[in-house]
């Protein structure tokens, strides 16, 4: 059953540049607070969407040309929101829930905690101050970071898919691939991304198989005020 679903999300998902992997919301649980738990029996299927760097030339150009005449807000999140929800359609006898990276509680915790769902689904590793053993930081909070074998930083988490009617008590946890192993690099890498977030360097912290292009580069170092007239889009 999972297979079926997994191979409709990618051929649906994959040629816009996302990436899919399918978890059982216990794994995710498991790991968590009751406080941050997903509301779904343990054996529920989900899975972890993230975009990859093609997502850029492959789902959003595409989608800020076709909407144009309309007002567009947020081009980002509503370009993944308008294609994980159209994922429904593929499914029309299936219940589909989908929660997006963007959305927050009441509470103001986010609605989940996307490095630790990509973690648990073996997506990307989620290093953390707990995964170094002599740390160097003190006091200081010091923020993990989720890394992608093939892209390394060069990705995000997008969103959760849901299936509640679909349950798979079966399904197999793969653990993500340890790509950032030596404590020496695990250093530097939270390093990077709690003190030098903004130069990116963090994103390279292993030898990546695709980037952001510089024009993607350029596009989310600019406040998102001032995108739009590099989507060709003037405000
Ligand atoms: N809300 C704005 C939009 O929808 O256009 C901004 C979205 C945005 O820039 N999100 C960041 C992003 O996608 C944070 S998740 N960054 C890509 C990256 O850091 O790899």
């Amino acid at each position: 059953m999972e297979e079926r679903v997994a191979e409709r999300l990618h051929g649906a998902l994959g040629p816009l540049g996302f990436e899919v992997h399918a978890f059982k919301v216990g794994w995710y649980n498991a790991v968590l607070q009751p406080a941050f738990h997903l509301p779904y029996p343990d054996d529920t299927l989900a899975f972890v969407v993230l975009s990859t760097p093609s997502m850029f030339d492959k789902a959003l150009k595409p989608f800020v040309n076709k909407e144009r005449l309309k007002i567009i807000r947020d081009p980002v999140d509503q370009c993944v929101s308008h294609h994980l929800s159209s994922v429904k359609e593929i499914f029309p006898d299936q219940k589909v829930d989908v929660i997006f990276d963007y959305e927050i509680l009441p509470s103001r915790r986010p609605k989940f905690l996307a490095q630790t769902a990509a973690h648990v689904a073996g997506a990307a590793y989620y290093y953390q101050r707990k995964d170094v053993k002599l740390d160097p930081w003190g006091e200081k909070k010091i923020f993990g970071v989720c890394i992608h074998p093939k892209y390394g930083g060069w990705f995000a988490i997008r969103g959760l898919l849901l299936f509640p009617d679909v349950q798979v008590p079966f399904l197999e946890q793969s653990a993500p691939v340890d790509c950032v192993s030596t404590e020496e690099k695990r250093t530097e890498l939270l390093e990077l991304f709690n003190f030098h977030w903004q130069d990116g360097r963090y994103r390279d912290i292993i030898e990546v198989k695709e980037r952001y292009s510089e024009e993607q580069k350029t596009y989310f170092s600019t406040p998102p005020a001032e995108r739009f007239r590099l989507l060709g889009l003037t405000r």
